[in-house]
């Protein structure tokens, strides 16, 4: 178990441990970013952080800047790991999951859609125009078609031909988490490294304080490469990947779903700052939890971000290598490497 010294000599060696993910990496964390603010998981959260500035520097709600800075990696075709050009399946089939939350407890979500490049969109018309919270598989796909969301390719040349990689050495035998090196199927060194890792990295998660002290979150992924057709990870699960409530903060979470589904990450997250915790010591309890019920997940990686009403930020990972973007009125491309527990 980290201490709070560990902690801080992560945080202290956080820009070196991190550069190799980005030369843009900064100082620690600040004590607290000023409202309105928005935070999100790993370095290409810069960018959408951007994007979801745009909307709260004009006043704009969390929710709408949530959704549009998700959108972000979600149309990028160099990121594959969110929407479009996402990493496939087993089976060669890009499904995406994603949810969204808003301040007044609202929620969807979408999981294993495929063919609609954009279902942090499609989540928030789940939440907002019908009475559900989840849809899943086709019956996304055909909700969102209806919804008048184009229908796409989204496996793009570069993703199939690491798909195809793959496939040259994949056994298609599931194996448990603890074999590292492999994810779902065994017989093959997983081509991107850990996963949940900082090569095999997917999911952007992100948290919103707008100008009201209002709080959303979203959080949007292709899930782990090469899952198994059908599997869903904690991004589109509410209380897992994501979780705000507009009385106490936020949290997200990446790496490896099945781990913080077991032990409802984000909730767990923002339950504990409800009971006083700052937001990092509320990460480390969460990463500690999983550890705790299970020693070998110390060869994944999770990492959970959380913020709470007065913008003060944590993010704790099992592994190093995790990052997260923050933006407020002071800084908009704020970059630090989480500490880790390993
Ligand atoms: C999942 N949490 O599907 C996502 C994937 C991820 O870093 O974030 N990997 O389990």
């Amino acid at each position: 178990m980290i201490d709070r010294r560990g902690f801080m000599m992560a945080s202290l060696a956080g820009p070196a441990l991190a550069a190799t993910a980005s030369p843009a990496l900064a100082a620690p964390a600040p004590a607290a970013l000023t409202l309105p603010c928005v935070i999100s998981t790993w370095d290409f959260g810069i960018a959408a952080n951007q994007a979801a500035w745009a909307v709260l520097s004009k006043g704009g709600r969390a929710l709408d800047a949530v959704e549009a800075g998700a959108r972000i990696p979600e149309a990028d075709l160099k990121n594959h790991s969110v929407g479009r050009a996402g990493y496939p399946d087993r089976d060669g089939h890009v499904t995406l999951d994603a949810s969204i939350m808003d301040e007044k407890g609202n929620c969807g979500a979408v999981a294993g859609m495929e063919h609609i490049a954009h279902p942090i969109s499609v989540a928030r018309r789940v939440m907002e125009r019908t009475p559900h919270v989840l849809l899943v598989g086709d019956g996304a796909t055909q909700f969102a078609m209806e919804q008048g969301f184009p229908h796409e390719t989204l496996l793009n040349a570069e993703s199939e031909a690491a798909w195809r990689e793959w496939l040259k050495t994949a056994k298609y035998r599931p194996v448990a988490n603890s074999e590292v090196g492999t994810y779902g199927h065994g017989g093959a060194a997983a081509p991107l490294g850990v996963p949940g890792g900082k090569s095999n990295h997917d999911t952007i998660g992100m948290l919103a304080l707008d100008a009201h002290g209002d709080i959303s979150g979203a959080c949007t992924t292709s899930g782990m490469a090469w899952k198994l057709h059908g599997r869903v990870g904690d991004s589109p699960i509410i209380g897992a990947g994501l979780y705000v409530d507009n009385e106490v903060g936020g949290a997200t979470s990446t790496g490896v779903g099945e781990e913080v589904i077991r032990n409802c990450g984000s909730f767990l997250v923002v339950e504990l700052m409800r009971q006083g915790r700052s937001p990092q010591a509320a990460c480390e309890e969460a990463v500690g939890r999983i550890l705790k019920r299970k020693p070998d997940a110390k060869d994944l990686q999770v990492g959970f971000l959380a913020i709470n009403k007065r913008g003060e930020v944590g993010a704790w990972a099992i592994q190093s290598g995790f990052s997260y973007a923050l933006c407020d009125g002071h800084k908009q491309d704020g970059l630090l490497a989480s500490g880790s527990a390993t």
